[in-house]
């Protein structure tokens, strides 16, 4: 299967269904074919890095219950965008969302007003789960491990936020490799170096991923993203036109809700952001799914 096309990069990926053919049984050196995959009932997907022309889909896990963001306060700081993308990822497909602040202990009085748990208090409010942790400190570690439990989740974040900190944290059998994140630069080392499923001791399995810089959602057409921000939807009724991007167009419900602090601004620009490189996809490339 490896040998079709570009695209066949992600004929199989963790997650998936397979039809596998046993050809040595032998616990010793097992061996075996996957002859067929079976239909994903879901997938998180992603524009493929751009040495790939930017026409491929790089599918990082399929047949999911949920997917888990883990951002770090400090040491690297968060991404911009990063958990806007990966929650249009997952509400384009039915996966829960779930974001996890960790490195909590870098945030020398954590009830000051520090702007990502600002941010992480309002996708709260959107109805997301979202946890404070830190892996060295103990805090959240016993809710992150609740909400994997019975469920098949992917930890996802850039490189260094201590996704596989995070993941020995709550199971030690695991001895997950993990790296300091680089002083100089303050990025990670990208120690984890593929996706991995694990079964939890309590129930369910994890995929442990390896750190991404960046996250483009794939198969979601520019006039379809607004349908991926719930916050817009009540303001979106009240907009003039009923194919309002809430941009340029005049009498916009959703802007109105912007100048009115009821949408934060980086949630309006995290949405325009992504709006664009969706239009300069398509007008690039067409648009194919
Ligand atoms: N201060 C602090 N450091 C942490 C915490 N969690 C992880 N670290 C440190 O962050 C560094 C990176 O941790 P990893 O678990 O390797 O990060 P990762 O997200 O798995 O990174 P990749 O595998 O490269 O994607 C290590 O030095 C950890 O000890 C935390 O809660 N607080
Ligand atoms: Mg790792
Ligand atoms: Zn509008």
């Amino acid at each position: 299967m490896k040998k079709g096309p570009r695209e066949a990069q992600t004929v199989a990926v963790v997650g998936d269904r397979v039809r596998f053919l046993v050809l040595d049984s032998d616990p010793d050196h097992p061996n075996g074919v996957i002859e067929e995959v079976m239909p994903r009932r879901n997938r998180i997907s992603r524009l493929a890095a751009r040495r790939s022309g930017g026409r491929t889909e790089q599918v990082l896990m399929a047949n999911l219950d949920q997917v888990v963001a883990v951002q770090s306060l400090r040491e690297p700081s968060p991404q911009t965008g990063f958990v806007d993308r990966l929650l249009v990822a997952a509400e384009r497909f039915g996966v829960l969302g779930v974001l996890v602040l960790n490195k909590c202990d870098l945030v020398s009085d954590s009830t000051d007003l520090d702007r990502e748990l600002e941010k992480g208090d309002y996708f709260a409010s959107l109805g997301y789960r979202v946890i404070r942790a830190s892996a060295h400190s103990g805090q959240g570690v016993q809710e992150f491990q609740d909400i994997l439990t019975d469920r098949i989740s992917l930890l996802i974040g850039a490189s260094g936020v201590g996704k596989s900190t995070l993941l020995n944290a709550i199971q030690p059998g695991l001895e997950l490799r993990v790296g300091e994140v680089t002083g100089k630069t303050g990025l990670g080392r990208h120690i984890t170096t593929r996706t991995e499923l694990f079964p939890l001791d309590n129930g369910g399995f994890i995929a442990d991923s390896p750190g991404i810089r960046g996250f483009d959602p794939w198969d979601i057409d520019p006039e379809q993203v607004r349908d991926y921000f719930p916050d817009f939807v009540e303001g979106s009724q009240e907009c003039k036109f009923r194919t309002c991007l809430h941009r340029d167009e005049p009498q916009c419900g959703v802007k109105a809700r912007v100048a009115q602090h009821v949408i934060p601004v980086w949630r309006h620009e995290a949405y325009l952001a992504l709006l664009r490189d969706l239009e300069e996809r398509k007008a690039k490339l067409g648009y194919r799914n």
